[in-house]
């Protein structure tokens, strides 16, 4: 972690939200990431999305492993709550607290080492559990902090920078994730911001398993031609599904999409995603359908990006639990503790 902190003065004319804060106020510290790791634009993402949506950051709990991505959220929301975890165990650390206090938005940031290699076990257990979350994975299909080693996600016949051939078979996350029933599915791409920021907004609006896979090029160790990773090749081979918009609960609403179908969709919280389609074939509430559309377009050498699947009527990890309402830590001695009387009940049931 970087000890490099930003001077706090904020210029009086800056503008603020509603919750009265300036975009500054959701920063971090200085980052000491490459320049021009795409890792450093998903951070400049989360800021904007939360700004933007008005999020209180010390109602938001970041939650990492560990990794160049893992350590961006020293580098974000700043008066958040924060805990970086070990090597791929962010999933139950976060699982853990949101079972403790469900007041939080719980921000999971993680690599593709982290991940999909060894904290792959741990994502899939959040996901299916429908933990109630935003996790991304800033996926640059190797692993940046030790150095150029291959991910599970980097692609089978890519060359590294050593020239050393990957001869195993790549995970799609994201096509992981829709089969593990994640109620949001969607991926990005960190060069393009204008797509980024309303899909982090529109998974903060998510109550349940929102899974974000932003590609995230890494400049030092898998930027080179052939790397499907790099910026170029996401570049030429971006194919957005459809664009989506987000609108907060009482904000006003203007219509302002000229092109493609429109279908808007209520959330839980009661904002409003508009989802302009820019394929009419695509549709993001059928998951069989768009698990088979990325990999056909996988196949193809296409990056699939866009709102991949949303299901608006999902439901959580506290429900299915039927877990108390009020979070543990505000829970009094004669809830937390129901008494021997309740203790002997229950065990005169197992008997
Ligand atoms: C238990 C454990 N095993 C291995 C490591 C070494 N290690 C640190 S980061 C990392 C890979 C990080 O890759 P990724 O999650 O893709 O993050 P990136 O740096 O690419 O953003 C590894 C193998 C570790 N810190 N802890
Ligand atoms: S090594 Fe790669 S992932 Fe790590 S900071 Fe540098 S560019 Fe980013
Ligand atoms: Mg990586």
């Amino acid at each position: 972690m970087t000890y490099l902190a930003k001077p706090r003065l904020h210029h009086p004319s800056l503008a603020r939200n509603k919750a009265c804060h300036t975009r500054r106020d959701y920063e971090g510290r200085v980052s000491t990431l490459c320049a021009g790791c795409g890792h450093d634009s998903i951070s400049a993402a989360i800021i904007q999305a939360c700004w933007e949506l008005d999020v209180e950051p010390h109602k938001v709990a970041k939650l990492s492993g560990i990794g160049c991505s893992s350590k961006t959220p020293d580098y974000f929301l700043g008066q958040s709550h924060g805990f970086n975890t070990v090597h791929g165990r962010m999933p139950s650390v976060l699982t853990g607290a949101n079972l403790a206090n469900r007041e939080l938005l719980y921000l999971g940031v993680s690599g593709d080492g982290d991940s999909a290699s060894i904290g792959i076990g741990q994502f899939v257990h959040a996901i299916r559990r429908g933990v109630d979350m935003v996790y991304i994975v800033e996926n640059n299909g190797v692993y940046g902090l030790t150095k150029g080693q291959f991910s599970a996600t980097a692609d089978q016949g890519s060359t590294s920078k050593k020239g050393v051939v990957n001869a195993d078979t790549p995970i799609d996350l994201a096509g992981l994730a829709l089969q593990l029933g994640a109620s949001f599915v969607a991926r990005g791409f960190s060069g393009d911001k204008a797509q980024l920021v309303p899909l982090i907004k529109a998974a903060i609006a998510h109550r349940g398993a929102a899974f974000l896979d932003v590609i995230s090029p890494c400049v030092a160790f898998n930027n080179h031609p052939g790397s499907t990773k790099s910026y170029d090749y996401v570049r030429e081979h971006n194919e957005a599904v459809n664009r989506i918009d987000v609108i907060a609960p009482r904000e006003e609403i203007v219509v302002d999409f000229a092109e493609g179908e429109l279908l808007e969709v209520a959330q839980h919280d009661g904002s409003l995603l508009r989802l302009r389609k820019l394929h009419a074939g695509f549709d993001a509430s059928d998951r069989i359908a768009a698990m088979t559309y990325v990999q056909e377009r996988q196949a193809a050498g296409e990056v699939v990006t866009g709102l991949l699947y949303l299901d608006p009527e999902a439901e959580d990890l506290h429900r299915h639990l039927r877990t108390s309402a009020t979070p543990l830590n505000r829970l009094q001695a004669d809830r937390l503790c129901p008494g021997a009387d309740a203790l002997a009940r229950i065990n005169a049931r197992l008997r």
